[in-house]
């Protein structure tokens, strides 16, 4: 049996052609001319269903926490190494340093006084802060107040750097598209020619010109996911605060009842979801609650920000507390529940896979079956 990755077993010519020199010379020939029957490995690409070799996966706030702050206390922020991030690291991709075979999470930190340089790339990124006070980042002139809870937008191509003005560390969940772009073969990266590229006017410039513009906190969301169309533009609204997610998260759960409010931020201009290649969304477990089981085409990263509780990922229970981030692959069945109540951030590729016209979801008709626990 050959794997899709291993031509060793046709350029040895080793299983059909067994014992038929004849069939054993074509598969070489086939090989030695950088070809391959697609006959041998229909099933391996064809397959019924996703098959992403990233695995359901969680990383502890109480592991990832005291390695970032090992890492600001030994390791500089540099030109170069650019930002002091870590990212996760899905065992199933073989190394490479993805959530999943999309998308890119991450740990970032700053300590007091900390500026991580300038610069800009094509990948798009999305900033959610676990903990921590002080920080900006300056999105091509724009210096966005970063707080606890707080969603911010660095799109592809815009001048992005981190500034903590502040006496604290502070901790936050990066989410790029970056193993996308990168499958497109289309990075491109630019440093800044300053470490702080210049801050025009007031910060939080594009939040106080939405408002200013008439536009209220609730009006940047919506309940469900983005299904229209994608739009390439930026969203120029950089920033959604916690305190207008949580309100609306609050709403939904008096209109709704729960177990499961979900909301997707979305580009007030458009209504298409944050970045063309990204979907945020923050989902509130009302206590007690249980999701129902769903499953989607596209990979998902959580990174949950109050409460503890545990989802069932592909029959595999994970236990998880504020900080944790987790993967759910792409068509891995999952539901959530939190015997006290939880918030939970997600980050999605759903964006693509809606605008290629290739995105499924479906609801399955029960509970699964718990059949083991990741620890
Ligand atoms: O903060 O600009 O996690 O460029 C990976 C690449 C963060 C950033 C990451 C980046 C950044
Ligand atoms: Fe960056």
């Amino acid at each position: 049996m050959s794997t899709l990755d291993d031509t060793q077993a046709q350029t040895t010519a080793a299983g059909p052609a067994d014992g038929e020199p004849e069939l054993a010379a074509l598969y070489e020939d086939i090989a030695a001319a950088g070809l391959r029957p697609l006959w041998t490995i229909t099933e391996q690409l064809l397959t019924p269903t996703p098959r992403p070799r990233a695995v359901p996966w969680l990383w502890r706030s109480s592991v990832l926490r005291p390695l970032a702050e090992r890492a600001i206390g030994l390791v500089p922020v540099e030109r170069g190494g650019e930002r002091r991030v870590l990212s996760l690291t899905n065992p199933g991709l073989g190394g490479r340093p993805y959530a999943a075979g999309t998308l890119w999470g991450a740990i970032q930190c700053l300590g007091p006084r900390e500026t991580a340089p300038a610069h800009r790339h094509t990948p798009g990124a999305i900033r959610f802060v676990i903990e921590g006070e002080g920080v900006w980042t300056t999105v091509n002139g724009d210096a966005c107040d970063m707080h606890p809870g707080d969603l911010v937008l660095t799109p592809g191509g815009a001048w992005h750097d981190h500034a903590n003005g502040g006496d604290g560390s502070m901790f936050w969940f990066d989410g790029l598209d970056l193993p996308m772009v990168e499958a497109l073969d289309a990075i491109f990266f630019e440093p800044h020619p300053e470490l702080r590229q210049p801050v025009e006017g007031e910060h939080n410039r594009s939040e106080t010109a939405y408002v200013a513009g008439g536009g209220t906190a609730g009006a940047t969301m919506t309940s469900g996911s983005v299904d229209g169309p994608l739009d390439a533009a930026p969203s120029p609204l950089l920033v959604y605060r916690w305190s207008a997610t949580d309100e609306e998260l609050t709403r939904l759960a008096v209109e709704d009842g729960g177990p499961l409010v979900s909301v997707e931020f979305t580009n007030p201009h458009s209504g298409a979801s944050v970045l063309p290649t990204l979907a945020c969304g923050m989902h509130r477990l009302l206590p007690g609650g249980s999701s129902a089981p769903v499953r989607r085409s596209g990979n998902s990263v959580y990174v949950v920000f109050r409460g503890e509780g545990s989802s069932v990922i592909d029959g595999r229970r994970f236990d998880w507390s504020a900080g944790d981030m987790f993967v759910v692959p792409s068509w891995s069945a999952a539901e959530h529940r939190s015997a006290a109540g939880a918030d939970l951030f997600s980050l999605g590729d759903a964006p693509v896979l809606r605008a290629l016209g290739v995105y499924r979801e479906e609801t399955l008709p029960e509970p699964q079956v718990v059949t083991g626990v990741f620890d």
